[in-house]
């Protein structure tokens, strides 16, 4: 099937205004054109629009702490409907966010997916924070820092979705990949549930490509979907200045680059999501151009052309 595109201008999970314009400056930088070029068949779906907020059946102590809960929950069951019918169509879907709580709606659609048709669904979440954060741990409020929680089911956060199916992720096929930075609270969470986790001391001391391929292993023997969640805070912020959470010591250019080509000759990888993308704090379109060269990557793009390793035809 075709490579689908759905932009997501969302921006009411993050503390930062500005990456409601991520799908925008995306499309600018050339996504789509560059998976074009390459030979891909690519449909780009637009914007989804703004919902109105909804009313959400959350403990009152908990949907007081959400910043802008109403809205979320809205988004996240609109996002929701079209991952769940975009997987089901097949083909490859990209969302081009928007602010990292437009994953909840994304993963959860994908995982519905996956339920209906009897797969099992591995999360590679490319991020410096580990989003683990719920009502109860959060020490902002905003709902972007919430969405691995809410993907493996945490029960404060499942009311977001109103009555569709929730299918929750095994916590232990996520695996957050690149963190360095986390909230007191949330870290005790990470450590009880069972959650994989490479942070960036990890990478330090055995390389991406070891502590990926021990994971892409995992995915293999599963015959499982695998979706990738990639935050721009999850490159250095030297390479990667538009967004409203960096933190130093990110993934290097290289690193980067060969996450997505293993990802790539992994055959595993079933839908994307490009998220936190703040053009209002890039500068002249690098961090928008280098999502853009990334993509690239994980869509087979090469230095040279190199054997095949166990690629999958979808
Ligand atoms: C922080 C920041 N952990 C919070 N989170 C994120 O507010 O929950 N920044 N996701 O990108
Ligand atoms: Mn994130
Ligand atoms: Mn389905
Ligand atoms: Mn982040």
């Amino acid at each position: 099937g075709p490579v689908s595109l759905l932009g997501i201008p969302l921006e009411l999970g993050a503390a930062e205004a500005g990456s409601i314009m991520g799908p925008a400056a995306l499309r600018t930088a050339g996504l789509p054109a560059l998976l074009g070029a390459m030979g891909h068949d690519v449909v780009d779906r637009g914007d989804l629009p703004h919902p109105a907020p909804v009313d959400v059946a959350m403990a009152a102590d908990d949907a007081n702490v959400c910043r802008n809960l109403g809205q979320i929950a809205a988004w996240t069951r609109m996002i929701h409907d079209h991952a769940h019918g975009m997987a089901r169509e097949g083909g490859f879907p990209i969302f081009l966010g928007g602010d990292h709580s437009l994953s909840m709606g994304t993963v959860s659609g994908i995982a519905r997916h996956c339920h209906e048709i009897g797969r099992d669904l591995f999360v590679l979440w490319l991020d410096a924070h580990a989003d683990f954060n719920t009502p109860a741990t959060t020490p902002s409020g905003n709902m972007h820092g919430m969405s691995v929680a809410f993907a493996c089911g945490d029960p404060s956060l499942r009311p977001l979705l109103g009555d569709r199916p929730f299918i929750p992720v095994k916590a232990d096929n996520v695996h957050l990949f690149g963190l360095r930075s986390i909230d007191t609270w949330e870290r005790e969470a990470v450590r009880g549930c069972g959650i994989q986790v490479s942070d960036m001391r990890d990478i330090d001391d055995h390389g991406v490509s070891t502590l990926l391929q021990r994971f892409i292993d995992q995915v293999a023997a599963a015959g499982a979907h695998l979706h990738v969640s990639l935050d721009v805070d999850f490159l250095d912020p030297s390479l990667a200045p538009g967004v409203g959470t960096t933190v130093p010591g990110g993934a290097t250019y290289r690193e980067a680059h060969l996450i997505m080509e293993m990802l790539q000759e992994s055959g595993l990888v079933g839908s994307l999501d490009i998220v936190e993308l703040n053009p209002f704090l890039d500068e002249r379109g690098k961090s928008a151009r280098l999502l853009t060269e990334l993509t690239a990557s994980l869509f087979g793009r090469t230095i040279i052309d190199r054997p095949a390793r166990q690629i999958r035809v979808a």
